[in-house]
């Protein structure tokens, strides 16, 4: 089904039936997937994202007379108002505090605001780790940018969507997503620098190879899985690191000999973690080679080594994913698989031979239904822009 019947047309007809009216905007924020370096975000890393063709889809009316903002989440089938004029605070509803959390940092002086009627609908799965919440928060700031004509650039909007999240939803995650949701760009890859915020585009071209995401259906909450604990494990690693090395100036300018001196005094724990995370970020660099020069097996390989690091040394995976990477690995034309994203569930992504796909995902799903008793699901993503508006003539 193509999107306009599947997410687009509902979320008109879901507006019209419930504000008695149509909507004089409709924006498209998409989800992401991350070819390679997880974690290394918030730790001075590389990461290789990109949007994908699942996105969030906001049909939007500004209300010039009112100070009531009325959002409509379709698929939860819940609503929340707030007066756009009240000093905001977190409430109990999680989805409403990635939105909240956004419109708190722009309430300031200056920024004038009106009421407005909001439906959003999604084909992002939640809680599988393709990062639906800064699709939410920075499709939101990207419709105050637009309506309200606050001037913010694209950088912003994403730091604006990373600080909802840390503020509101109480999770400490890094700037990757909420980059990928606003640069995304149709069939290219970011290469995204987490220190400076510079990013360059590749082409995306696996040579008759594809990326599938495997959904474990193992449902996961970045604000109660171990996500923050691993951010505090890092942040003590990184503290001993620098009182023995205060010359080093990034956290990717640690060596391995340097960590290794230095172990004894992080302790197991940290040491892991930081060993998972300088080993990660010299494998975002030798993928982005990998790539450029067209060598999709050696990309594969890569692949496997961090799910073997998330797995063993920063320990985010879990059984089913465990289970669905050990398993992809031993098909025929499968060059790579891990864990992606935050960890704890979700998918797995999957570099696959084209023309092996089909019998891959059969012999897989067949495995997991046996051994878990769970149907996973499939997802065959389109590298895609970032959060646009979507203009007339998809408005019926
Ligand atoms: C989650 C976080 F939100 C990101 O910032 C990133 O750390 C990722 O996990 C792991 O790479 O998606």
């Amino acid at each position: 089904m193509d999107i306009h019947e599947q997410l687009i047309r509902p979320t008109i007809e879901k507006f019209n039936a419930e504000f008695k009216a149509e909507p004089e905007h409709l924006f498209l924020s998409p989800g992401r997937i991350n070819i390679i370096g997880e974690h290394v975000d918030y730790s001075d890393g590389f990461v290789l994202p990109a949007a994908i063709d699942k996105y969030i889809c906001f049909a939007v009316r500004k209300l010039p007379r009112t100070n009531f903002c009325t959002i409509i989440a379709k698929d939860l089938g819940e609503e929340y108002t707030f007066d756009v004029t009240v000093e905001i605070k977190p409430v109990q509803q999680m989805w409403m505090n990635y939105i909240l959390g956004v419109f708190s940092q722009l309430q300031k002086p200056g920024n004038k605001f009106c009421g407005m009627e909001i439906v959003f609908s999604s084909t992002i799965p939640m809680g599988s780790g393709l990062s639906s919440s800064a699709a939410l928060e920075c499709g939101f700031a990207y419709i105050l940018n637009n309506l309200f004509d606050l001037q913010l650039t694209k950088k912003e909007i994403a730091v604006i969507g990373q600080k909802s999240e840390h503020t509101f939803a109480g999770v400490q995650c890094g700037i990757m997503d909420q980059f990928a949701s606003v640069f995304g760009k149709e069939d290219k890859v970011i290469m995204l620098d987490c220190n400076s915020l510079e990013h360059q585009y590749f082409d995306a071209d696996l040579k008759g190879y594809s990326l599938l995401l495997f959904d474990s259906c193992v449902k996961h909450s970045h604000l109660t899985s171990g996500y923050n604990e691993r951010r505090k494990d890092v942040e003590h690693g990184k503290k001993v690191l620098w009182k023995n090395f205060p010359e080093t100036q990034k956290f990717r300018d640690f060596t391995l000999p340097m960590l290794d001196r230095v172990k004894d005094e992080m302790g197991d724990i940290s040491y892991k973690r930081c060993l998972y995370l300088l080993k990660e970020i010299q494998r975002v660099e030798m993928a982005a080679k990998a790539i450029s020069a067209g060598d999709i097996e050696y990309l594969g390989t890569l692949l496997t080594e961090t799910h073997a690091g998330l797995s063993t040394e920063f320990e985010v995976s879990c059984n089913e994913l465990d289970f669905l990477v050990e398993n992809t690995l031993q098909q025929e034309g499968v060059l790579g698989a891990r864990i992606m994203g935050g960890g704890f569930g979700g998918c797995s992504i999957n570099l696959i031979q084209e023309d092996k796909a089909e019998e891959v995902i059969k012999a897989i799903s067949e495995k997991y239904l046996e051994h878990f008793n769970i149907r996973m699901k499939i997802y065959q993503v389109k590298i895609s822009d970032g959060i646009k508006e979507y203009t007339n003539e998809y408005i019926i």
